[in-house]
């Protein structure tokens, strides 16, 4: 009798601290659909993870790893428990990318079709954890969730100022934790070559000296085994990257080392862009393409084709460049720029990739079949329209409010303004509403979203950092939640909790609710000035 009294009065204090709902602030970009109920699941060293054989393996890593983090232990890989486990299993009726996360006091269910899926529903438990009275806990609820778009990018630029490995490493720690999954990797640019290509070593040995704030600075590049080893991270994060070797303009860094294979503009565009007649060029970019394919698993290869009218003066007087013109029955060199754009998207075919262009790419001419369009141009909207009707898959990163070299406060000095707009995180956050009109009778057409770092007034981590966060946190909700579930008060909340992850990894921030606690990091030089335009 007493023994029974003694476990009713358990069970009561089992079920009264189980009782409570515990309110879940933390999770980033805001699921579909989260069900909430009372009492929690206890995290504790003895809980053990369960998943089939051999599957998952990556995903569990990455689960230990978080709870490490958050608890100070690990845990052990469980057999057949009937409680207190996280259990991993599949269920292949849910959809790419998406999982069901199960919490009740007794376990934890993950659920998804595939890896990444599995890898997702981790980050939501992960983000779930909180300490109440004293205990690591996940409040009970279901919750789920999928992404609304394929593409969650992030561009950056390392032509203009080298960012190393260990930095790349971090932002996709915190792609990866924000379930973004593609990394558009500007490699190349007027100011730095940045990928070792073994064929052509002039190309790093001369082309990756100097950068946009000092033009003598030491080579900066990645050599071959960093992209691998950069790549092998990026996969263990469910993350593709898209390398863009820029062309025909934009090559500056290329002319460098090259001249030989060199056309482009007069002063400041001179080299701007390579030889658009020489049969030699188109040779040299195979090999190129070649090697960056053989790098690159991902299928897509960009190869930039952006701004090409900005130094291509020498192309309109070149004796070789205007035969040429002729002798391929082009109009002038706007069609020569469109000839160069399908030679090379045809060998990046041939390669067995997908090239990916700006949107200048629209007008070449190549079939929406074999390239992917990515919209900049957020003042000529006409181009997205356009690339739609053509019938391209497009990713959607216009300048304005995508573009993260753009101030994002009135008070800071440092970075891009376009007649006086700038990128707050509010109108980042907001996106894609703005173009909502445009795009809803092809949403199939529409691969995602992107937040592009261009770095020519980020000529440090501190200054980079900053300027990133914390808009790609906007990005990565605008990329994977639906309309319906956004909200920008609850974002505002949730982002609280994700400054403090920033806090723990040593990541620089603006911080939006505090202005004057994270003042703008000046950079080395003095040409960081305000950028209209
Ligand atoms: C435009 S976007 C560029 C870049 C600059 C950027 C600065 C694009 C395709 N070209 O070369 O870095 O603006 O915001």
């Amino acid at each position: 009798m007493k023994k029974t009294l003694f476990l009713l009065f358990i069970c009561s204090l089992i079920a009264c601290t189980n009782s409570v709902q515990l309110p879940n602030n933390g999770v980033l970009p805001q699921p579909q659909e989260i069900i909430s109920d009372k009492g929690f699941f206890e995290l504790s060293s003895s809980t053990s993870i369960i998943s089939v054989e051999g599957q998952y393996g990556t995903v569990v890593s990455a689960l230990n790893d978080g709870i490490k983090t958050r608890t100070g232990f690990l845990l052990p890989l469980g057999k057949k428990a009937k409680s207190n486990i996280v259990l991993l299993r599949e269920d292949s009726s849910l959809p790419t990318e998406g999982y069901r996360l199960t919490v009740t006091p007794k376990q934890v269910i993950c659920e998804a079709s595939d890896n990444a899926g599995m890898f997702y529903s981790i980050q939501t438990l992960l983000q779930s954890i909180q300490t109440y009275e004293g205990k690591k806990v996940i409040p009970a609820m279901i919750v789920n969730d999928a992404p609304r778009y394929k593409w969650r990018g992030m561009m950056l630029d390392v032509a203009r100022h080298f960012h190393n490995k260990e930095t790349i490493k971090n932002l996709l720690d915190v792609m990866a934790y924000l379930k973004m999954n593609r990394f558009h990797w500007h490699l190349t640019d007027e100011d730095g070559w940045r990928i070792e290509i073994k064929k052509y070593p002039k190309l790093t040995r001369e082309g990756a000296v100097g950068n946009w704030s000092d033009r003598e600075a030491d080579p900066k590049f990645f050599t071959q085994d960093d992209i691998r080893e950069i790549v092998a991270y990026a996969q263990e994060r469910h993350i593709t990257i898209i390398p863009e070797i820029d062309m025909p303009g934009h090559a500056s860094a290329a002319s460098r080392a090259y001249p030989e294979i060199s056309a482009g503009g007069k002063g400041r565009w001179a080299g701007f862009t390579f030889h658009p007649a020489k049969e030699s060029t188109y040779q040299f970019l195979e090999d190129v393409l070649t090697e960056v394919a053989e790098l690159f698993p991902g299928p897509y290869i960009h190869i930039g084709g952006d701004e090409v009218h900005f130094g291509n003066q020498v192309w309109f007087t070149d004796r070789q460049i205007q035969k040429f013109i002729k002798d391929n029955n082009l109009d002038d060199e706007l069609g020569l720029e469109h000839y160069f754009l399908r030679r090379v998207s045809a060998i990046v075919n041939k390669l067995g990739k997908t090239s990916v262009g700006w949107d200048e790419m629209i007008a070449s001419g190549i079939s929406s079949e074999n390239a992917v369009i990515m919209w900049w141009r957020h003042d000529k909207p006409e181009q997205l329209k356009k690339a739609l009707s053509e019938g391209f898959k497009v990713i959607m990163t216009p300048r304005i409010p995508c573009y993260l070299d753009f101030v994002q406060h009135e008070s800071q000095e440092i970075g891009r303004r376009w007649s006086g707009a700038f990128n707050p995180l509010a109108t980042v956050y907001e996106f894609p509403k703005p173009v909502e009109p445009i795009i809803t009778k092809k949403t199939d057409q529409i691969l995602g979203v992107q937040g592009s770092v261009w770095t020519e007034r980020m000529a440090d981590t501190k200054r980079l950092y900053y300027m990133i966060f914390p808009r790609l946190v906007a990005i990565s909700e605008s990329a994977w939640s639906v309309e319906s579930v956004k909200n920008y008060e609850s974002f505002e909340e949730r982002l609280k909790s994700f400054l403090s992850y920033l806090d723990a990894k040593g990541i620089n921030y603006f911080n939006p609710f505090d202005v004057e606690s994270t003042p703008e990091p000046w950079g080395p030089t003095k040409q960081d000035v305000i950028a209209e335009g």
